[in-house]
């Protein structure tokens, strides 16, 4: 039933069998072929989830269609999405289409609120879920023999094994440094003479920081690639990730929901939109109002159904990830569609007077601005029906305490000359901004709780 041989025989030439990691036969094949590949694995997982999960059952015969009514891809946009509150209602074992003796590994999202969501493994998924790292990490310009150094967390949090497993696997050797503990990490990097740093973007901005102030040059070190993920972060953040740590800063997308990091990629050689590997997901766009299907290129809330994972299949995700995509061929030969960064999560998106903004959009604009740092937070506030935002920022050190009345107000002029939003800016001392070691806290939501 839920075999991942059956799945390997679909495939041309499969990596799961032969261990290689950029498997041309797949990376590179035209959309035809991608297209009947998906629609046998479609039918396939959508089988699984009907006759295992009870869950999908009742909310199939609900919206009235059944796996068979499967004839194209576009057929499944007649099946019912699943959200968290699903994975949450499910709690924990309820989403599982194996038996309990199947599984190998339990993760669990890194949310702090509410229950948690926990998500299930066989052997057969960590396999693959390592096979696609390790693709990953190929595509981002890691070899085997390579020392990768992993500051993301290790625990429930997928980040750190899901890093470890691909890396081992493509033959590197990895650092289990996890987040915290950062002089030691700075050590650690510059002894072992790590060529790839794992990391959150904002952690690998703090780590930068951390050594400048002990006087470590990393880019006198042998760390070329960083690999970053976890959050949103802007283009500004990635330039100056480049510039601070010597680095080429690759972008990967992922989410415990769907396996967890290793969903999607840039490549080394176009760093410019984020690889999905077609073969094991299935990617849409959809409007998150109307939840209609957008037409590749728009705009919208990405959701994604799980091609390959029997422990648990995800049948049309609503990540709340908000993306486009573009299916044209990478200058790399890749032609798995790409996901054109993720701006923000459709939670995240603050509305400011009537303007729409992501705290992504912001972090671009206030990245290389003079007098500033590249930390910040911000701060939502209600003043009658009004929503208001007040941005903190840092000053740069030795910055006069006088000039930052004036520094602010130039932000604000910046900020609403750019997006149109009119905010407060505050200009802080230095380091009076928190800092992270996971994701960033970059919005604190201080309106009253309905
Ligand atoms: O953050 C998995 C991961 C670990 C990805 C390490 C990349 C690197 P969760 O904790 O379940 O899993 O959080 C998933 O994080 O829905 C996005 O909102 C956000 N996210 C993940 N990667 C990116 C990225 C891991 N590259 C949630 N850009 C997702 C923007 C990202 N947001």
């Amino acid at each position: 039933m839920h075999n991942v041989l059956q799945c390997e025989a679909d495939q041309p030439e499969s990596e799961f069998r032969n261990g290689r990691y950029f498997v041309p036969e797949i990376e590179t094949m035209g959309r035809e072929a991608i297209s009947a590949l998906q629609l046998k694995k479609l039918r396939r997982i959508l089988h699984h989830a009907y006759d295992n999960v009870a869950h999908y059952q009742r909310g199939f015969n609900a919206a009235g269609v059944s796996p068979h009514d499967l004839r194209t891809l576009d057929d499944l946009a007649r099946f019912p999405f699943t959200t968290k509150d699903d994975l949450r209602d499910n709690y924990p074992f309820g989403l599982f289409a194996v038996p309990r003796r199947e599984l190998r590994r339990i993760q669990a999202s890194s949310g702090t609120t509410g229950k948690p969501i926990v998500v299930g493994y066989t052997k057969e998924d960590l396999d693959i879920w390592a096979s696609l790292m390790a693709r990953c990490l190929v595509a981002a310009g890691v070899e085997p023999g390579d020392m990768v150094h992993n500051a993301l967390g290790y625990g429930l949090f997928t980040g750190g094994l899901g890093f470890h497993q691909g890396a081992e696997l493509l033959g590197c050797a990895i650092t289990p440094a996890s987040c915290g503990a950062t002089e030691r990490q700075m050590i650690l990097i510059e002894d072992l003479e790590a060529r790839v740093l794992c990391a959150t973007p904002s952690y690998a901005l703090y780590l930068a920081e951390a050594a400048e102030r002990q006087g470590v040059d990393f880019r006198r070190l042998p760390l070329s690639i960083g690999i970053f993920g976890a959050e949103p972060w802007s283009l500004s953040l990635r330039d100056l990730l480049q510039n601070r740590l010597g680095i080429m800063a690759i972008d990967l997308y992922g989410l415990s929901e769907i396996t967890g990091p290793g969903v999607a990629v840039e490549c080394k050689e176009a760093q410019n939109g984020l690889h999905g590997w077609e073969d094991c997901f299935l990617f849409e766009v959809i409007d998150p109002e109307t939840e209609a299907r957008l037409p590749f290129g728009e705009t919208g809330e990405l959701v994604i159904t799980t091609l390959a994972k029997w422990a648990q299949p995800m049948i049309r995700y609503r990540t709340r990830d908000i993306t486009r995509l573009d299916p044209t061929p990478c200058t790399c030969g890749r032609t798995h569609v790409r996901l054109m960064r993720i701006t923000g999560r459709s939670d995240d998106m603050l509305i400011i007077r009537g303007v729409n903004v992501y705290p992504s959009q912001i972090e671009a604009l206030l990245i290389g601005q003079p007098g500033i740092e590249p930390y910040y937070q911000l701060i939502v506030e209600r003043e009658g029906a009004m929503d208001t935002l007040t941005i903190d920022v840092e000053a740069t050190p030795g910055t006069p305490e006088d000039r930052f009345d004036e520094i602010a107000r130039g932000l604000e002029r910046h900020i609403r000359s750019s997006i149109g939003l009119s905010c407060h800016t505050r200009v802080l001392e230095h380091r009076r901004v928190p800092r992270s070691h996971g994701k960033a806290v970059r919005v604190r939501d201080l309106r009253p709780k309905p």
